[in-house]
Protein backbone atom coordinates (compact mmCIF):
# COMPACT_ATOMS: atom_id res chain seq x y z
CA UNK A 1 0.00 0.00 0.00
CA UNK A 2 2.73 2.26 0.58
CA UNK A 3 4.93 1.91 -2.93
CA UNK A 4 5.68 5.80 -2.86
CA UNK A 5 7.84 5.07 0.95
CA UNK A 6 10.11 2.27 -0.77
CA UNK A 7 11.28 4.66 -3.22
CA UNK A 8 9.49 3.51 -6.50
CA UNK A 9 8.63 7.59 -7.30
CA UNK A 10 11.76 9.03 -6.22
CA UNK A 11 11.97 12.16 -2.91
CA UNK A 12 11.37 15.69 -2.35
CA UNK A 13 11.23 17.40 0.51
CA UNK A 14 7.99 18.49 0.43
CA UNK A 15 6.47 15.09 -0.58
CA UNK A 16 3.77 15.29 2.03
CA UNK A 17 2.58 18.70 3.23
CA UNK A 18 0.12 18.86 6.05
CA UNK A 19 -1.37 21.94 7.54
CA UNK A 20 1.42 24.10 6.46
CA UNK A 21 4.60 21.38 7.44
CA UNK A 22 5.75 19.38 5.40
CA UNK A 23 8.10 16.17 5.28
CA UNK A 24 9.99 14.11 2.52
CA UNK A 25 9.32 10.27 2.45
CA UNK A 26 12.04 9.60 3.63
CA UNK A 27 11.49 11.45 7.27
CA UNK A 28 7.97 9.88 6.89
CA UNK A 29 9.13 6.87 6.87
CA UNK A 30 11.68 7.16 9.65
CA UNK A 31 8.82 8.85 11.66
CA UNK A 32 6.38 6.02 10.89
CA UNK A 33 9.09 3.24 11.76
CA UNK A 34 9.20 5.15 15.30
CA UNK A 35 5.56 4.19 15.82
CA UNK A 36 6.00 1.24 14.92
CA UNK A 37 9.09 -0.21 16.85
CA UNK A 38 7.48 1.54 19.53
CA UNK A 39 4.37 -0.98 18.87
CA UNK A 40 6.38 -4.13 18.37
CA UNK A 41 8.10 -3.09 21.89
CA UNK A 42 4.92 -3.15 23.72
CA UNK A 43 3.76 -5.96 21.65
CA UNK A 44 1.09 -7.88 21.78
CA UNK A 45 -1.03 -4.88 20.87
CA UNK A 46 -4.78 -5.51 19.39
CA UNK A 47 -5.17 -1.86 18.31
CA UNK A 48 -4.12 1.39 19.13
CA UNK A 49 -5.73 4.85 19.05
CA UNK A 50 -4.30 8.21 17.97
CA UNK A 51 -5.85 11.52 18.19
CA UNK A 52 -6.24 12.62 14.74
CA UNK A 53 -5.38 15.83 14.17
CA UNK A 54 -5.24 17.26 10.71
CA UNK A 55 -1.19 16.60 11.39
CA UNK A 56 1.97 15.03 9.84
CA UNK A 57 1.96 12.92 13.74
CA UNK A 58 -1.39 11.82 12.30
CA UNK A 59 -0.34 10.25 8.90
CA UNK A 60 3.23 8.63 10.37
CA UNK A 61 1.16 7.01 13.38
CA UNK A 62 -1.55 5.44 10.65
CA UNK A 63 1.60 4.26 8.67
CA UNK A 64 3.50 3.14 11.52
CA UNK A 65 0.59 0.80 12.33
CA UNK A 66 0.43 -0.47 8.83
CA UNK A 67 4.41 -1.30 9.22
CA UNK A 68 3.89 -2.72 12.38
CA UNK A 69 0.47 -4.55 11.37
CA UNK A 70 -1.29 -3.68 14.15
CA UNK A 71 -4.42 -1.53 13.32
CA UNK A 72 -4.72 2.13 14.03
CA UNK A 73 -7.82 3.67 15.68
CA UNK A 74 -8.11 7.26 14.13
CA UNK A 75 -10.16 9.35 17.56
CA UNK A 76 -11.58 12.39 16.15
CA UNK A 77 -9.75 14.85 17.91
CA UNK A 78 -13.29 16.53 19.24
CA UNK A 79 -14.60 13.61 20.42
CA UNK A 80 -15.67 14.38 23.88
CA UNK A 81 -15.50 12.05 26.91
CA UNK A 82 -18.73 10.09 25.74
CA UNK A 83 -17.63 9.30 22.59
CA UNK A 84 -13.37 9.02 23.24
CA UNK A 85 -14.62 6.34 26.12
CA UNK A 86 -16.31 4.51 24.08
CA UNK A 87 -13.83 4.25 20.82
CA UNK A 88 -11.40 3.32 23.23
CA UNK A 89 -13.54 0.43 25.40
CA UNK A 90 -14.57 -0.55 22.44
CA UNK A 91 -11.58 -1.03 20.56
CA UNK A 92 -9.12 -2.04 23.28
CA UNK A 93 -7.05 0.29 21.73
CA UNK A 94 -4.41 1.37 23.18
CA UNK A 95 -3.66 5.78 23.11
CA UNK A 96 -0.42 6.98 21.50
CA UNK A 97 1.24 10.14 21.37
CA UNK A 98 3.58 10.33 18.38
CA UNK A 99 6.83 12.39 18.44
CA UNK A 100 7.47 13.29 14.38
CA UNK A 101 11.12 13.92 15.23
CA UNK A 102 11.70 10.73 16.41
CA UNK A 103 12.91 8.23 13.96
CA UNK A 104 13.77 4.33 13.65
CA UNK A 105 14.88 2.22 10.35
CA UNK A 106 11.56 0.77 8.67
CA UNK A 107 10.87 -0.72 5.49
CA UNK A 108 7.59 -1.18 4.04
CA UNK A 109 6.90 -4.46 3.22
CA UNK A 110 5.19 -5.99 0.19
CA UNK A 111 1.83 -7.04 -0.07
CA UNK A 112 0.66 -9.25 2.81
CA UNK A 113 0.59 -12.57 1.51
CA UNK A 114 -3.38 -14.47 0.45
CA UNK A 115 -4.80 -16.12 3.43
CA UNK A 116 -8.37 -16.35 4.88
CA UNK A 117 -7.98 -13.73 7.66
CA UNK A 118 -7.65 -10.28 5.97
CA UNK A 119 -4.56 -8.27 8.03
CA UNK A 120 -6.47 -5.13 9.74
CA UNK A 121 -5.25 -1.92 8.69
CA UNK A 122 -8.37 0.44 10.09
CA UNK A 123 -10.89 0.45 12.77
CA UNK A 124 -12.78 3.26 11.77
CA UNK A 125 -15.87 4.28 13.94
CA UNK A 126 -19.20 5.45 12.11
CA UNK A 127 -23.09 5.45 13.52
CA UNK A 128 -25.83 2.95 13.00
CA UNK A 129 -29.22 4.05 13.09
CA UNK A 130 -29.49 3.17 16.68
CA UNK A 131 -26.63 3.09 19.68
CA UNK A 132 -23.06 4.18 19.67
CA UNK A 133 -20.98 3.92 16.88
CA UNK A 134 -19.70 0.53 16.21
CA UNK A 135 -16.11 0.18 14.33
CA UNK A 136 -15.72 -0.91 10.73
CA UNK A 137 -12.70 -2.81 10.57
CA UNK A 138 -11.08 -2.80 6.78
CA UNK A 139 -8.32 -5.00 5.84
CA UNK A 140 -4.95 -3.68 3.98
CA UNK A 141 -6.30 -5.94 0.89
CA UNK A 142 -9.39 -4.00 0.79
CA UNK A 143 -7.86 -0.42 0.79
CA UNK A 144 -4.44 -1.50 -1.94
CA UNK A 145 -7.72 -2.67 -3.72
CA UNK A 146 -9.77 0.19 -3.83
CA UNK A 147 -7.24 2.74 -4.14
CA UNK A 148 -6.25 0.78 -7.04
CA UNK A 149 -9.42 1.04 -8.51
CA UNK A 150 -9.76 4.51 -7.85
CA UNK A 151 -6.32 4.55 -9.45
CA UNK A 152 -7.66 3.50 -12.68
CA UNK A 153 -10.78 5.13 -12.44
CA UNK A 154 -9.54 8.65 -12.14
CA UNK A 155 -6.01 8.10 -14.19
CA UNK A 156 -4.35 9.28 -10.82
CA UNK A 157 -0.55 8.61 -10.70
CA UNK A 158 2.66 9.92 -9.43
CA UNK A 159 2.51 13.30 -11.56
CA UNK A 160 -0.36 14.76 -9.45
CA UNK A 161 -0.45 16.97 -6.44
CA UNK A 162 -3.43 15.76 -4.26
CA UNK A 163 -4.87 18.90 -2.45
CA UNK A 164 -7.66 18.72 0.60
CA UNK A 165 -8.34 19.72 3.94
CA UNK A 166 -10.83 16.67 4.99
CA UNK A 167 -10.39 15.09 8.48
CA UNK A 168 -8.34 12.39 8.83
CA UNK A 169 -10.06 10.04 10.71
CA UNK A 170 -12.88 8.58 7.81
CA UNK A 171 -12.40 6.83 4.75
CA UNK A 172 -12.61 10.22 2.31
CA UNK A 173 -9.87 12.43 3.83
CA UNK A 174 -7.42 9.38 5.58
CA UNK A 175 -8.22 6.35 3.14
CA UNK A 176 -8.36 8.33 0.07
CA UNK A 177 -6.59 11.37 0.85
CA UNK A 178 -3.51 10.27 2.73
CA UNK A 179 -2.97 5.93 2.00
CA UNK A 180 -4.27 7.23 -1.85
CA UNK A 181 -1.50 9.62 -2.25
CA UNK A 182 1.01 7.31 -0.61
CA UNK A 183 0.13 4.16 -3.16
CA UNK A 184 -0.14 6.36 -6.22
CA UNK A 185 3.53 8.51 -5.13
CA UNK A 186 1.32 11.77 -6.07
CA UNK A 187 1.99 14.55 -3.69
CA UNK A 188 -0.16 15.08 -1.25
CA UNK A 189 -1.35 18.98 0.12
CA UNK A 190 -3.56 18.55 2.73
CA UNK A 191 -5.01 22.34 3.52
CA UNK A 192 -5.79 21.70 7.30
CA UNK A 193 -9.10 22.95 6.76
CA UNK A 194 -10.95 22.50 3.71
CA UNK A 195 -11.83 26.48 2.96
CA UNK A 196 -11.97 27.93 -0.36
CA UNK A 197 -8.99 30.04 -0.15
CA UNK A 198 -6.97 27.49 0.95
CA UNK A 199 -8.03 25.34 -1.61
CA UNK A 200 -7.30 28.28 -4.05
CA UNK A 201 -3.92 28.63 -2.23
CA UNK A 202 -3.02 25.02 -2.97
CA UNK A 203 -3.55 25.72 -6.81
CA UNK A 204 -0.50 28.25 -7.55
CA UNK A 205 1.40 25.32 -5.88
CA UNK A 206 0.51 23.11 -8.30
CA UNK A 207 -2.65 21.37 -6.95
CA UNK A 208 -3.95 19.01 -10.17
CA UNK A 209 -6.57 16.52 -8.17
CA UNK A 210 -8.83 17.93 -5.59
CA UNK A 211 -10.74 15.84 -2.74
CA UNK A 212 -14.26 17.25 -1.01
CA UNK A 213 -17.42 16.63 0.22
CA UNK A 214 -20.66 18.77 -1.23
CA UNK A 215 -20.29 21.29 1.79
CA UNK A 216 -16.52 22.56 0.63
CA UNK A 217 -18.04 22.52 -3.31
CA UNK A 218 -20.72 24.19 -2.13
CA UNK A 219 -18.50 26.80 -0.31
CA UNK A 220 -16.27 27.40 -3.04
CA UNK A 221 -18.90 27.89 -5.60
CA UNK A 222 -20.12 30.24 -3.07
CA UNK A 223 -16.59 32.20 -3.20
CA UNK A 224 -16.26 32.57 -7.97
CA UNK A 225 -12.52 34.26 -7.27
CA UNK A 226 -11.38 31.27 -4.90
CA UNK A 227 -13.13 28.92 -7.46
CA UNK A 228 -11.31 30.65 -10.57
CA UNK A 229 -7.81 29.40 -9.11
CA UNK A 230 -8.81 25.71 -9.60
CA UNK A 231 -9.50 26.02 -13.44
CA UNK A 232 -5.82 25.22 -13.49
CA UNK A 233 -6.94 21.46 -11.79
CA UNK A 234 -6.88 18.43 -13.63
CA UNK A 235 -10.14 16.25 -11.58
CA UNK A 236 -11.90 17.68 -8.93
CA UNK A 237 -13.88 15.01 -7.44
CA UNK A 238 -16.92 15.14 -4.58
CA UNK A 239 -18.27 12.27 -2.62
CA UNK A 240 -19.56 11.08 0.96
CA UNK A 241 -22.74 13.18 0.28
CA UNK A 242 -25.10 13.97 -3.15
CA UNK A 243 -23.45 17.06 -4.80
CA UNK A 244 -26.62 19.40 -5.73
CA UNK A 245 -26.80 20.23 -9.17
CA UNK A 246 -26.44 23.57 -8.94
CA UNK A 247 -23.27 23.48 -6.86
CA UNK A 248 -22.04 20.86 -9.84
CA UNK A 249 -23.96 23.93 -13.00
CA UNK A 250 -22.02 26.93 -10.61
CA UNK A 251 -18.79 24.89 -10.27
CA UNK A 252 -18.78 24.08 -14.17
CA UNK A 253 -19.05 27.71 -15.23
CA UNK A 254 -16.31 29.18 -12.59
CA UNK A 255 -13.72 26.24 -13.02
CA UNK A 256 -14.21 24.96 -16.62
CA UNK A 257 -14.44 21.71 -14.66
CA UNK A 258 -17.15 18.80 -14.39
CA UNK A 259 -16.74 17.73 -11.01
CA UNK A 260 -16.57 13.96 -10.75
CA UNK A 261 -18.76 12.28 -8.06
CA UNK A 262 -18.12 9.11 -6.41
CA UNK A 263 -20.34 6.90 -3.87
CA UNK A 264 -19.04 5.26 -0.96
CA UNK A 265 -19.35 3.97 2.15
CA UNK A 266 -17.02 3.43 5.72
CA UNK A 267 -18.07 -0.26 5.04
CA UNK A 268 -17.67 -1.00 1.78
CA UNK A 269 -15.09 1.75 0.73
CA UNK A 270 -15.66 4.13 -2.58
CA UNK A 271 -17.50 1.15 -5.25
CA UNK A 272 -18.87 3.75 -7.59
CA UNK A 273 -17.40 6.69 -9.55
CA UNK A 274 -17.11 8.75 -12.38
CA UNK A 275 -13.66 8.23 -14.64
CA UNK A 276 -11.58 10.96 -15.51
CA UNK A 277 -12.11 11.47 -19.35
CA UNK A 278 -15.75 9.35 -19.33
CA UNK A 279 -19.39 10.72 -19.10
CA UNK A 280 -19.99 13.03 -16.13
CA UNK A 281 -23.41 13.59 -15.38
CA UNK A 282 -24.81 15.90 -12.52
CA UNK A 283 -26.88 13.86 -10.21
CA UNK A 284 -25.11 10.50 -11.20
CA UNK A 285 -22.42 8.88 -9.20
CA UNK A 286 -20.78 6.72 -12.38
CA UNK A 287 -20.29 2.86 -12.59
CA UNK A 288 -18.62 0.76 -10.40
CA UNK A 289 -15.31 -0.01 -9.90
CA UNK A 290 -13.27 -2.61 -11.06
CA UNK A 291 -13.94 -5.49 -9.08
CA UNK A 292 -17.05 -4.15 -7.61
CA UNK A 293 -20.86 -6.21 -9.06
CA UNK A 294 -23.58 -3.82 -7.71
CA UNK A 295 -27.52 -4.61 -8.13
CA UNK A 296 -30.59 -2.78 -6.89
CA UNK A 297 -32.82 -4.45 -4.86
CA UNK A 298 -36.33 -3.58 -6.13
CA UNK A 299 -39.84 -4.75 -5.26
CA UNK A 300 -41.45 -6.24 -8.68
CA UNK A 301 -42.05 -3.42 -11.46
CA UNK A 302 -39.90 -0.80 -9.32
CA UNK A 303 -37.31 0.36 -10.83
CA UNK A 304 -35.60 1.93 -7.37
CA UNK A 305 -34.36 -0.09 -4.44
CA UNK A 306 -32.21 -0.70 -2.17
CA UNK A 307 -28.36 -0.66 -3.23
CA UNK A 308 -26.75 -3.89 -2.69
CA UNK A 309 -23.02 -4.53 -3.54
CA UNK A 310 -19.89 -7.52 -3.17
CA UNK A 311 -15.78 -6.68 -4.21
CA UNK A 312 -12.70 -6.98 -2.74
CA UNK A 313 -12.96 -3.21 -1.08
CA UNK A 314 -15.65 -4.31 1.82
CA UNK A 315 -15.19 -4.28 5.31
CA UNK A 316 -13.65 -7.23 7.28
CA UNK A 317 -17.17 -6.72 9.72
CA UNK A 318 -17.92 -4.61 12.89
CA UNK A 319 -15.19 -5.35 15.60
CA UNK A 320 -16.69 -7.24 18.28
CA UNK A 321 -20.58 -7.44 16.79
CA UNK A 322 -20.97 -10.43 14.45
CA UNK A 323 -24.76 -9.94 14.53
CA UNK A 324 -24.54 -6.38 13.08
CA UNK A 325 -22.12 -7.93 10.81
CA UNK A 326 -24.53 -10.72 9.36
CA UNK A 327 -26.98 -8.42 9.37
CA UNK A 328 -25.78 -5.92 7.02
CA UNK A 329 -25.50 -8.31 4.58
CA UNK A 330 -28.37 -10.72 2.35
CA UNK A 331 -28.39 -14.43 3.37
CA UNK A 332 -26.36 -14.87 -0.88
CA UNK A 333 -24.08 -12.64 0.53
CA UNK A 334 -24.28 -9.18 -0.83
CA UNK A 335 -23.58 -5.76 1.29
CA UNK A 336 -26.69 -3.76 1.74
CA UNK A 337 -26.10 -0.23 1.70
CA UNK A 338 -29.73 1.07 2.78
CA UNK A 339 -29.42 3.77 0.18
CA UNK A 340 -31.52 3.42 -2.11
CA UNK A 341 -30.73 3.77 -5.61
CA UNK A 342 -31.33 3.39 -10.01
CA UNK A 343 -29.57 2.35 -12.57
CA UNK A 344 -29.83 4.36 -15.69
CA UNK A 345 -29.75 2.13 -18.66
CA UNK A 346 -26.26 2.78 -19.77
CA UNK A 347 -25.28 1.54 -16.11
CA UNK A 348 -25.05 5.10 -14.77
CA UNK A 349 -25.76 5.20 -11.13
CA UNK A 350 -28.10 7.60 -8.87
CA UNK A 351 -28.59 7.41 -5.34
CA UNK A 352 -31.71 8.88 -4.59
CA UNK A 353 -32.15 8.56 -0.97
CA UNK A 354 -31.49 6.70 2.21
CA UNK A 355 -34.10 3.48 3.52
CA UNK A 356 -33.92 4.52 7.24
CA UNK A 357 -34.60 8.22 8.37
CA UNK A 358 -32.62 8.07 11.31
CA UNK A 359 -29.06 8.58 9.18
CA UNK A 360 -28.42 12.01 8.69
CA UNK A 361 -25.45 13.35 6.58
CA UNK A 362 -24.65 16.62 7.66
CA UNK A 363 -21.50 18.39 5.84
CA UNK A 364 -20.53 14.66 4.63
CA UNK A 365 -20.53 13.32 8.47
CA UNK A 366 -22.39 10.22 9.08
CA UNK A 367 -24.56 10.64 11.84
CA UNK A 368 -26.86 8.31 13.79
CA UNK A 369 -30.29 9.92 14.92
CA UNK A 370 -30.14 7.22 17.91
CA UNK A 371 -26.97 8.33 19.19
CA UNK A 372 -27.77 12.29 19.46
CA UNK A 373 -30.61 11.07 21.08
CA UNK A 374 -29.18 8.93 23.80
CA UNK A 375 -26.60 11.81 24.20
CA UNK A 376 -29.44 14.32 24.85
CA UNK A 377 -31.17 12.07 27.43
CA UNK A 378 -28.03 11.69 29.30
CA UNK A 379 -29.24 15.47 30.21
CA UNK A 380 -30.54 15.39 33.58
CA UNK A 381 -33.19 17.93 32.11
CA UNK A 382 -34.71 15.95 28.80
CA UNK A 383 -37.48 13.82 29.57
CA UNK A 384 -37.62 12.94 25.85
CA UNK A 385 -35.73 13.49 22.33
CA UNK A 386 -36.62 12.96 18.87
CA UNK A 387 -33.79 13.92 16.57
CA UNK A 388 -34.01 14.62 12.56
CA UNK A 389 -32.05 15.57 9.55
CA UNK A 390 -33.57 18.81 7.71
CA UNK A 391 -32.80 19.31 4.30
CA UNK A 392 -29.86 22.17 4.42
CA UNK A 393 -28.52 24.70 1.45
CA UNK A 394 -24.86 24.29 2.92
CA UNK A 395 -24.96 21.16 5.11
CA UNK A 396 -26.89 18.63 2.62
CA UNK A 397 -28.79 18.23 6.18
CA UNK A 398 -28.46 19.88 9.56
CA UNK A 399 -29.72 18.31 12.58
CA UNK A 400 -32.54 19.36 14.03
CA UNK A 401 -33.53 17.62 17.91
CA UNK A 402 -36.95 18.23 19.34
CA UNK A 403 -36.82 17.69 22.93
CA UNK A 404 -39.34 17.23 26.08
CA UNK A 405 -37.38 19.46 28.53
CA UNK A 406 -37.77 22.01 31.18
CA UNK A 407 -35.20 24.63 32.96
CA UNK A 408 -32.47 24.24 30.09
CA UNK A 409 -31.90 26.36 27.21
CA UNK A 410 -31.03 25.37 23.47
CA UNK A 411 -27.68 26.50 23.34
CA UNK A 412 -27.13 24.38 26.86
CA UNK A 413 -28.06 21.29 24.89
CA UNK A 414 -26.03 21.95 21.93
CA UNK A 415 -22.99 22.33 24.04
CA UNK A 416 -24.05 19.51 25.95
CA UNK A 417 -23.95 16.79 22.37
CA UNK A 418 -21.06 19.41 21.79
CA UNK A 419 -19.18 18.56 24.46
CA UNK A 420 -20.15 15.22 24.93
CA UNK A 421 -19.68 13.54 21.70
CA UNK A 422 -18.27 15.58 18.78
CA UNK A 423 -18.64 19.30 17.83
CA UNK A 424 -20.30 18.40 14.44
CA UNK A 425 -22.41 16.10 15.97
CA UNK A 426 -24.52 19.14 17.80
CA UNK A 427 -27.63 19.89 16.91
CA UNK A 428 -28.05 23.45 15.18
CA UNK A 429 -31.83 23.70 16.50
CA UNK A 430 -33.40 22.54 19.43
CA UNK A 431 -37.26 22.70 19.21
CA UNK A 432 -38.98 22.31 22.56
CA UNK A 433 -42.24 20.61 22.03
CA UNK A 434 -44.85 19.35 24.58
CA UNK A 435 -44.34 15.27 23.71
CA UNK A 436 -43.09 13.33 20.68
CA UNK A 437 -45.63 12.20 18.73
CA UNK A 438 -45.70 8.52 18.96
CA UNK A 439 -47.70 5.73 17.05
CA UNK A 440 -49.93 3.27 18.99
CA UNK A 441 -47.05 1.25 19.48
CA UNK A 442 -44.88 3.74 20.98
CA UNK A 443 -42.76 4.18 18.44
CA UNK A 444 -41.93 7.99 17.39
CA UNK A 445 -43.30 9.18 14.53
CA UNK A 446 -40.92 11.30 12.88
CA UNK A 447 -42.18 12.08 9.89
CA UNK A 448 -44.73 14.57 11.71
CA UNK A 449 -42.13 16.19 12.73
CA UNK A 450 -40.00 16.72 9.68
CA UNK A 451 -43.30 17.57 7.97
CA UNK A 452 -43.81 20.18 10.56
CA UNK A 453 -40.47 21.32 9.78
CA UNK A 454 -40.47 21.97 6.08
CA UNK A 455 -43.81 24.03 6.66
CA UNK A 456 -41.90 25.81 8.61
CA UNK A 457 -44.09 24.71 12.01
C1 LIG B 1 -19.52 25.85 16.98
N1 LIG B 1 -18.32 25.38 17.30
C2 LIG B 1 -18.46 24.78 18.48
C3 LIG B 1 -19.82 24.90 18.87
N2 LIG B 1 -20.43 25.57 17.93
N3 LIG B 1 -17.61 24.17 19.28
C4 LIG B 1 -18.04 23.65 20.43
N4 LIG B 1 -19.31 23.73 20.86
C5 LIG B 1 -20.22 24.35 20.12
N5 LIG B 1 -21.48 24.44 20.57
C6 LIG B 1 -17.11 25.54 16.48
C7 LIG B 1 -16.26 24.38 16.17
O1 LIG B 1 -15.34 24.12 17.20
C8 LIG B 1 -15.49 24.85 14.92
O2 LIG B 1 -14.42 25.68 15.30
C9 LIG B 1 -16.54 25.72 14.25
O3 LIG B 1 -17.56 25.93 15.20
C10 LIG B 1 -17.15 25.13 13.02
O4 LIG B 1 -17.41 23.78 13.26
P1 LIG B 1 -18.36 22.98 12.31
O5 LIG B 1 -19.71 23.59 12.37
O6 LIG B 1 -18.27 21.56 12.58
O7 LIG B 1 -17.68 23.26 10.91
P2 LIG B 1 -18.32 23.52 9.58
O8 LIG B 1 -17.68 24.72 9.00
O9 LIG B 1 -19.82 23.52 9.61
O10 LIG B 1 -17.85 22.23 8.82
C11 LIG B 1 -18.07 22.03 7.47
C12 LIG B 1 -17.06 21.01 6.96
C13 LIG B 1 -17.13 19.77 7.85
C14 LIG B 1 -17.42 20.69 5.54
C15 LIG B 1 -15.69 21.64 7.01
O11 LIG B 1 -18.49 19.37 7.94
C16 LIG B 1 -16.26 18.66 7.37
O12 LIG B 1 -15.05 18.68 7.54
N6 LIG B 1 -16.86 17.62 6.74
C17 LIG B 1 -16.14 16.49 6.22
C18 LIG B 1 -16.75 15.21 6.70
C19 LIG B 1 -16.07 14.00 6.08
O13 LIG B 1 -14.88 13.97 5.83
N7 LIG B 1 -16.85 12.94 5.79
C20 LIG B 1 -16.34 11.80 5.13
C21 LIG B 1 -16.93 10.55 5.73
S1 LIG B 1 -16.30 9.13 4.84
P3 LIG B 1 -13.08 25.77 14.49
O14 LIG B 1 -12.24 26.71 15.28
O15 LIG B 1 -12.52 24.37 14.47
O16 LIG B 1 -13.46 26.28 13.15
C22 LIG B 1 -17.51 8.78 3.72
C23 LIG B 1 -17.22 7.76 2.67
C24 LIG B 1 -17.20 8.49 1.41
O17 LIG B 1 -18.53 9.38 3.73
O18 LIG B 1 -18.02 8.22 0.51
O19 LIG B 1 -16.37 9.39 1.35
P1 LIG C 1 -19.99 7.00 5.70
O1 LIG C 1 -20.24 5.78 6.41
O2 LIG C 1 -19.69 8.18 6.50
O3 LIG C 1 -18.93 6.61 4.84
O4 LIG C 1 -21.26 7.38 4.84
C1 LIG C 1 -21.71 6.59 3.79
C2 LIG C 1 -22.95 7.18 3.20
O5 LIG C 1 -22.66 8.42 2.56
C3 LIG C 1 -23.57 6.35 2.13
O6 LIG C 1 -24.33 5.29 2.65
C4 LIG C 1 -24.40 7.37 1.38
O7 LIG C 1 -25.63 7.57 2.03
C5 LIG C 1 -23.57 8.63 1.50
N1 LIG C 1 -22.81 8.95 0.27
C6 LIG C 1 -21.50 8.80 0.03
N2 LIG C 1 -21.17 9.25 -1.19
C7 LIG C 1 -22.32 9.70 -1.75
C8 LIG C 1 -22.65 10.30 -3.01
N3 LIG C 1 -21.73 10.56 -3.94
N4 LIG C 1 -23.95 10.62 -3.24
C9 LIG C 1 -24.91 10.39 -2.32
N5 LIG C 1 -24.63 9.85 -1.10
C10 LIG C 1 -23.36 9.50 -0.83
Amino acid sequence: MLTALTGAFGDRADAVSVAGRTASYEELLGAAGAVAADLAARAPVRAFAVTATASLETVAAVVGGLLAGVPCVPLPPDAGPAERDHILRDSGARLIEVDFARRAPAAPTGPAAASDTPDPALILYTSGTTGAPKGVVLSAAAITADLDALADAWQWSAQDTLVHGLPLFHVHGLVLGVLGALRTGSRLVHTGRPTPEAYAEAAEAGGSLYFGVPTVWSRIAAAPQAAAALSGARLLVSGSAALPTPVFRDLEQLTGHRPVERYGMTETLITVSGRAGGEVRPGAVGTPLTGIRTRIAAEPGAEIGELQLVGPTLFSGYLGRPEATAAAFTEDGWFRTGDIAAVDADGMHRIVGRASTDMIKSGGYRIGAGEIENALLDHPQVREAAVIGVPDADLGERIVAFVVAEGVTGTELTDFVATHLSVHKRPREVRFIAAVPRNAMGKPQKRLLSDGEQRGE
